[in-house]
């Protein structure tokens, strides 16, 4: 064997045996003093370009464009504009929790050139709603099911999504405290992610994303990206209900559906609040600390959420053009909150944290004063912050009656002690 190839290959097996002990991918880490040295991208400079902008019309005519471009071609991958028509069938209205509100189920259908798509949805509406007095409306994606959101039989089954572990009815309970939203006078529509895209490598394409055959190439959208327009899909529909006041959507979303209601947010002005729920990498947090979750992990778990040119940044994750709290700055003016979990340090709920607080100068522009502390606040407070808000709550990843508590506390109430679990 020549003596060079000889050396090529030892030096091959002495790359493969130590690359992963000096590479970003290895082990994550929970140790703040491990957090890398990092300078976020400026807030107020067009991404790509050496401008800064520094007035409202400037942000939404130049910066805010162009960071929308900047999330789609190297994140969550390209919405396609095209016109997609929905029509609905199978409308059935039913009196649930003992009559405070209704349940009405409806099929969305997608239809765009020869290709048909459907999601099943479920309304929950205050009883007291009425074209009179429009409820506002909460609007998310399940997990496992809208059957799983509830224990009442009313909620059809959902159908199993290929890939997927099926999971049972009212198993999901604990994450949807419906009763108590509906005596708040929210409504709630909600529809399957499986329904939607799938959560499966092999199968993610089979739902909405099937409606888009030029989907392609590095920058194409994955599973979050179908969610996140579909989340757009079911506030077009709350446009058509005279019961729901369309000008008080707020968006829900529960880790990476919580990825999925920033994205959404970003996009579409008509989310007036967003609640993210321990969203995490790729959501909340910031990228360039490398805590806990990292581009380099999300990327090698689930690819297919993503726009594979992501990947590409797995080992460089500072030459990112934008970090996470430029998808917060895209929803200035509005309401974004973030709720952590103590325990989940996956997440990183001080990158979280300080990513909202990143955000505020394109908050200042609208005139928005935000003042968050760069320590987490104790766990289980009042909500942190007006417009830009925050909340720690002890525990694990969930989302919990208390997080939804927490959501709804109107900003500026008074410091309470614990909320309820
Ligand atoms: C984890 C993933 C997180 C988060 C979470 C979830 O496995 O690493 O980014 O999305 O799943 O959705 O519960």
């Amino acid at each position: 064997m020549p003596l060079r190839s000889s050396i090529g290959r030892w030096t091959l097996l002495i790359v493969h045996l130590f690359l992963p002990l000096v590479s970003t991918s290895a082990a994550p880490s929970y140790d703040e003093s491990s957090v890398p040295a990092y300078t976020l991208p400026d807030v107020l400079r067009v991404p790509g370009e050496d401008r800064r902008i520094s007035t409202v019309e400037d942000w939404e005519r130049i910066a805010r464009p162009a960071l929308l471009a900047a999330f789609s071609t190297h994140v969550y991958g390209h919405t396609p504009r095209v016109r997609v028509t929905t029509t609905t069938s199978d409308d059935s209205s039913q009196p649930i929790l003992g009559g405070k509100a209704l349940l009405r189920q409806t099929r969305l259908h997608f239809h765009h050139a020869d290709r048909k798509a459907s999601v099943d949805l479920a309304l929950i509406l205050p009883a007291t709603a009425s074209p009179a007095r429009p409820a506002p409306l909460i609007i998310g994606l399940n997990f496992w099911g809208n059957h799983t959101i509830s224990s009442d039989p009313a909620f059809r089954m959902a159908a199993p999504a290929p890939g997927m572990e099926t999971r049972e009815r009212g198993s999901m309970n604990r994450r949807w405290p419906l009763e108590s939203l509906v005596e708040q006078g929210y409504a709630v529509l909600t529809a399957f992610r499986g329904d939607v895209a799938p959560d499966n490598p092999t199968h993610y394409r089979s739902g909405v994303l099937s409606l888009f055959p030029d989907n392609t190439g590095p920058s194409r959208m994955g599973a979050i990206g179908a969610w996140s327009w579909t989340l757009s899909r079911l506030a077009d529909h709350a446009g058509t209900l005279p019961e729901i006041d369309s000008t008080r959507i707020s968006v829900i979303g529960h880790s990476r559906l919580g990825k999925a209601a920033l994205w959404a947010a970003a996009q579409d002005t008509r989310f007036v609040r967003v609640f993210a729920n321990n969203s995490g990498c790729m959501g909340g947090a910031l990228s360039r600390r490398e805590f806990g979750e990292t581009v380099a992990i999300i990327t090698r778990n689930f690819p297919y959420w993503f726009a594979p040119r992501l990947a590409d940044y797995a080992e460089r994750v500072n030459e990112l053009p934008i970090d996470q709290h430029q998808l917060i700055a895209l929803i200035a003016p509005r309401l974004v909150h973030i709720g952590a979990a103590q325990q989940d340090l996956w997440a990183d709920p001080r990158g979280e944290l300080l990513a909202l607080r990143a955000a505020a100068p394109a908050y200042a522009l609208y005139g928005i004063a935000t003042e968050l502390p760069d320590q987490l606040p104790p766990a289980d407070a009042t909500p942190l912050g007006t417009v830009l808000r925050f909340h720690l709550r002890t525990g694990r990843h969930d989302i919990l009656a208390a997080d939804w508590q927490a959501y709804l506390t109107p900003p500026g109430s008074r410091p309470t002690s614990r909320p309820p679990r």
